[in-house]
């Protein structure tokens, strides 16, 4: 495979390095070659694709990017294969008693159109939906944002990325006033200590592990420190591995900042200039009930206050509640307390699916607010971001029940009013009311509130927790229930659907990506689709014309470039400017925002390398308004798990990711050779849990907690280890459905779920 690479390799730097833009379609029978970025986790590494006659034959990492360098990891690797399963959906699909017929595009956009006009005539404009992606271009999901909210008045969209970047959100929100991290990955090459909370970084974001591997070989004094539930493959490379409790970090957390403020470590002048201090509301529940309701209540503290609020995280009172030795608190605490260490903290799902995710996110920051180590190349907390474009579609477009775009808010009359110019539609367009969230979108579907839900790219009858209640709702006979779904292959959602659309799939089509570090990478289309496959763009303007809302989709040669540059308005002049559609083009590897008279950005916030950080001696965060410009230090305490181990549901059951696999393994399970390397899920057992419930690996267990079961193989040893009483599932086999078990439980703030954690009970099949 890397044999294969490497040459691909060499021929693409004179195939595609000097065109600075994508190749030919390849379609006189030679190999022609573009540039892409990878469709899969939020890194962004940089791709070239080689296509002959409409068709991809090899890939290979793209040595101009700076996120990769030229490398790949093993999903990367196999790109071309996930477009190439034999069952690619390539017809729209009715649904017809138990089976499907084909219908024509003509068809199935009319029908689609009537189905929401009608919804909307009957039940009003909350009644419909639309559930979106991090997997969606910025065209895409630009798209649907203003079919939704500027065209049929509803504010009913929300994504995926709500169930995975949704508290990473809440959390720079509330602290920066703005979206999305100061720091960048040049940040790894800088670090004398690399800190993950709570990520399995070696398996999920690979190629930005080898640069933090790269980084410790080059500096030998680089410590990585791991805290986790469960030993993953990361673990293998850390200094420290501290295995805590589930929950465990909001004590960690609380210990750390303890031990800054009254032993040693506190940035005294940087909290001075930069800083202000806030307490919210304490017991906050965990959004189980449908209609659950929440708004924090934030109310300013001095330091004094700070103090005495921290005074209870005592090393010993934090290694009770997170199950870790105080010697490895004292050594982490260190590291933060530590004048000249430049400390990265990053976090992924670990933090952020937590029922307390959006507190978790704010006391990490407030690590590096306080301690000051923020600004300085290898200083920073910096949020790992799931899918490839969470960032640039859902966060930066704002594709969320709350969101405008460039941190816009329906709530806030000068965001809607700045929506309506440049959509050109009325004032008083916009719904001031935020619509459904994902889960309460769901839940709505259940009750029978929602009657037309459109799914893109995206698999929800695999990915909601608590999933056999929104399974079960959707399968309900109703007459006025209509989903749609579009996607590339045949899936357990497609299954439910009403109609099922057939898509484009990555370079099948032209987008724009917005990964981790603020960077947009743009790629044409490459490769032929299959059948009649469209782009999820085409699908929704051609629904959104058919419902006579042409003045806002007005014909162009270009959606992708068309949307991109009216979504690009909307970033100018408020610190989070975009390049040009014609910009990113014409460049290999992306551009970082704010990109602001030709220039990129690294260091956001920063003055001197941000060209909006103007005041303040080192760092201006100039996006705090409410605030004063300052960032906000949060004292958030402990507080318990929605569900925990009891009696008779004595284990904890943790889910995730393998590297092999994407998600529900709709594309990666595709790929033989992918499939082969982890053909099944599994459930991974402390081999003393495993004895004593008599299991041996491969053996079959039952998983049951208060909401569902499901069987699978047990797994002792094998990649990763769990402590004792503990479990672990990955959730890629769609035949296993394991958020039959998990608990719809959420933060209340960020409302995304916590699938890390619930109580169940094991026993051998
Ligand atoms: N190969 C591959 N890569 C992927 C993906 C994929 O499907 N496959 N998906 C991408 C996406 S969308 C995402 S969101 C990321 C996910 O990336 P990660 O978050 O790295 O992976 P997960 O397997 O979801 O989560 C595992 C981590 O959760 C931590 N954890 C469990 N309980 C707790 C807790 O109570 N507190 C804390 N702090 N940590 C806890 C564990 O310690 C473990 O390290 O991966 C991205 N990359
Ligand atoms: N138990 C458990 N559940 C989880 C999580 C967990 O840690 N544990 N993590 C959550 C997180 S962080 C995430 S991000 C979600 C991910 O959950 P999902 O988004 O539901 O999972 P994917 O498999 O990524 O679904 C993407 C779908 O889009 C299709 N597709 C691919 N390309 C295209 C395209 O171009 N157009 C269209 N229309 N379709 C396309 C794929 O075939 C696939 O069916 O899962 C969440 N669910
Ligand atoms: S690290 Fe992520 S973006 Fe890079 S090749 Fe692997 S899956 Fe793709
Ligand atoms: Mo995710």
């Amino acid at each position: 495979m890397k044999g294969l690479a490497a040459a691909a390799a060499a021929s693409a730097l004179t195939g595609c390095r000097s065109t600075g833009s994508s190749g030919e379609s390849g379609l006189d029978g030679s190999l022609k070659w573009g540039k892409a970025p990878c469709r899969f986790c939020g890194t962004g590494c940089g791709v070239l694709v080689g296509v002959r006659k409409g068709r991809i034959e090899a890939v290979t990492g793209d040595p101009d990017c700076p996120v990769n360098r030229g490398t790949l990891c093993a999903k990367g690797y196999h790109l071309p294969g996930i477009l190439y399963g034999d069952d690619r959906i390539t017809r729209p699909l009715l649904r017809k008693g138990d089976g499907y017929e084909p219908i024509s595009w003509d068809q199935a956009i009319t029908l689609i159109a009537q189905k929401y006009q009608e919804a909307i005539d009957k039940h009003g404009r909350n009644s419909v939906g639309i559930y979106g992606s991090g997997q969606w271009t910025i065209p895409e999901g630009y798209a649907a944002l203003k079919w939704f909210k500027g065209g049929l008045r509803s504010n009913n969209i929300d994504p995926n990325a709500r169930l995975c970047m949704g508290s990473a959100v809440t959390g720079h929100m509330t602290t920066y006033g703005s979206d999305e991290p100061a720091g960048a990955y040049d940040d790894i090459e800088y670090a004398d200590a690399i800190v993950l909370w709570g990520n399995n970084m070696a398996e999920m974001h690979p190629v930005l592990f080898n640069r933090v591997l790269a980084r410790k070989r080059q500096a030998p004094h680089v410590q990585l420190i791991d805290i986790t539930t469960r030993r993953t493959p990361t673990s293998a490379y850390a200094d420290l591995v501290m295995l805590m409790k589930p929950q465990g970090d909001l004590a960690i957390a609380n210990g750390i900042a303890r031990h800054l403020v009254h032993h040693s470590g506190l940035d005294q002048q940087f909290v001075d200039d930069h800083c202000t201090l806030r307490k919210g509301k304490t017991n906050i529940g965990y959004g189980t009930e449908d209609h659950f309701k929440f708004q924090d209540k934030p109310e300013p503290i001095d330091l004094e206050q700070y103090r005495e609020l921290v005074a209870p995280y005592t090393p010993e009172r934090v290694a009770e509640l997170a199950g870790v030795s105080v010697a490895d608190l004292k050594t982490l605490a260190e590291i933060y307390a530590a004048k000249q260490t430049r400390v990265l903290s990053l976090w992924c799902m670990g933090v952020n699916q937590h029922v307390r995710g959006t507190w978790m996110n704010n006391l990490i920051h407030g690590l590096h607010l306080l301690s000051g180590k923020i600004g300085v190349p290898g200083s920073t907390p910096f949020s790992l971001t799931g899918q490839p474009s969470a960032c640039g579609t859902c966060r930066e477009v704002g594709t969320l029940a709350h969101g405008l775009p460039a941190d816009g808010h329906v709530k806030v009359p000068e965001h809607r009013a700045k929506a309506e110019k440049i959509w050109k539609v009325k004032p008083g367009t916009i719904d001031p009311k935020p619509g459904l969230h994902a889960m309460a979108m769901f839940r709505a579907l259940d009750r029978g509130d929602l009657k037309v839900m459109w799914v893109q790219v995206t698999n929800p009858f695999v990915t909601v927790p608590n999933l056999r209640r929104y399974r079960d709702g959707k399968k309900k006979k109703r007459d006025d229930s209509f989903l749609i779904v579009s996607d590339i292959y045949p899936t357990p959602t497609t299954a439910l659907a009403d109609l099922i659309l057939p898509s484009c799939g990555w370079v099948e089509k032209a987008g724009v990506f917005g990964n981790s570090e603020r960077r947009h990478q743009q790629w044409e289309q490459l490769a032929k689709p299959p059948g009649e496959a469209k782009p999820d763009v085409w699908q929704t303007v051609a629904v959104a014309r058919k419902m006579g809302l042409t003045e806002i989709f007005p014909e162009t040669d270009s959606l992708e470039r068309d949307l991109y540059n009216e979504f690009r308005e909307f970033t100018l002049g408020v610190g989070k400017d975009v390049p040009t559609y014609e910009t990113l083009q014409a460049t290999h590897g992306g551009l970082r925002w704010p990109y602001v008279d030709g220039k990129e950005t690294i260091y956001r916030y920063v003055v001197g390398a941000d060209p909006y950080a103007k005041k303040g001696t080192r760092m201006d965060f100039y996006k705090a308004k409410k605030t004063g410009g300052r960032a906000v230090i949060w004292f958030r305490p402990w507080e318990p798990a929605a569900e925990s181990p009891d009696e008779e549901y004595p284990f904890w059951l943790c889910t995730g990711r393998v590297l092999e696999h994407w998600h529900t393994g709709s594309m990666t399970r595709r790929v033989p050779q992918l499939h082969r390397a982890v053909p099944r899920t599994y459930c991974e057992v402390h081999p003393e849990d495993a004895q004593q419930l008599g299991l041996r690996p491969g053996d079959k267990l039952r998983i049951t907690s208060r909401r569902g079961s499901c069987e699978l193989q047990a797994s002792i040893g094998g990649r990763g280890k769990p402590q004792r009483g503990q479990l672990f599932v990955p959730f890629f086999d769609e035949s296993v459905a394991i958020n039959d078990v998990t608990l719809d439980a959420y933060c209340p703030i960020s409302k995304e779920p916590d699938y890390k954690k619930c109580a169940v009970k094991v026993e051998r099949v």
